[in-house]
């Protein structure tokens, strides 16, 4: 029987990001997966050009709906698009017996806010307590600690602060830093970087949910939260090593990556 994984996020009719990716993703981890939609967007690979949030009661009645009915062994949290959404979803998540990945979606690729930066404290109150990992880039990780993060040791840093919030592992993800990129898990204070090669590519439309519903699909699948960093980094570095080229501007990477790959080097 596969293993079942549930995404909370928005939709990206353009199949990059988002649920889409997530769905995707799961499927090419062998995870049955289930979605509750938070919010619509307007996009392509060019553009954001509208961003709808749900009602929460709506969000919240999808999640009752599937969660009593096929329970599954991992969840993730995307974009949540309002206060009263991350609200919701919190307490849900604060009751799931299993493993929660948060990606703090904030801004779209393409800079559009997928999340008001006024919900900023409702995150940091209602969800961040309950959530088994957090994977903020270096932009989410400044805010949500509150300091300027362009460093190992500022990621290290601020990664103190947000697991200071209650939520038990923290992987600041180093994508974007002018060095080399390198991600930092920290655990309970015990701190690992995971290195890999940067690709010189436009086309990193969704790597962030990719790589977090490869997390989840393998903490659905029972690895540890080490051995799932390392294999869905393996996967997400092939993925846009191996970006198909699709649209006009920013295009997705490649869904369709190996699954299972040698691990990334810890360190
Ligand atoms: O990659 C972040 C993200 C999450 N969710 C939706 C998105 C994006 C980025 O564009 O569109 C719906």
């Amino acid at each position: 029987m596969s293993p079942v994984a549930l995404t909370i996020a928005g939709s990206d009719p353009s199949g990059g990001a988002g649920i889409q990716a997530d769905l995707k993703t799961f499927h090419q981890f062998e995870v049955y997966g289930m979605s509750v939609l938070t919010v619509v967007t307007v996009q392509n690979s060019v553009s954001v050009t509208d961003v709808l949030p749900l009602e929460a009661s709506i969000v919240e009645r999808q999640l009752e709906a599937v969660i009593e009915d096929i329970p599954p062994d991992a969840a993730k949290v995307g974009a949540l698009g309002s206060a009263a959404i991350i609200e919701v979803v919190g307490s849900w998540v604060d009751r799931l017996p299993i493993p929660v990945v948060v990606d703090p979606v904030m801004i779209s690729t393409h800079g559009q806010a997928l999340m008001p930066e006024s919900a900023t404290q409702a995150f940091l109150d209602y969800l961040l307590p309950f959530a088994y990992l957090v994977t903020p880039n270096l932009h989410e990780a400044s805010l949500l600690a509150g300091i300027e993060v362009d460093s190992l040791a500022t990621m290290e840093e601020a990664a103190k602060r947000i697991a200071d919030h209650g939520c038990r592992n923290v992987l600041v993800k180093g994508g974007h830093l002018t060095s080399e990129p390198v991600d930092l898990l920290w655990t309970d204070g015990e701190v690992r970087t995971f290195r890999s090669e940067r690709h010189n590519t436009p086309h990193t439309h969704g790597t962030g949910c990719t790589f977090s519903a490869a997390i989840t699909a393998l903490l659905a699948h029972q690895l540890t939260l080490t051995q799932a960093v390392e294999q869905a980094k393996s996967f997400i570095s092939e993925a846009i090593r191996t970006a198909p080229g699709l649209g006009r501007g920013n295009g997705p990477v490649n869904h369709h990556a190996p699954a299972k790959l040698e691990p990334a080097t810890a360190t």
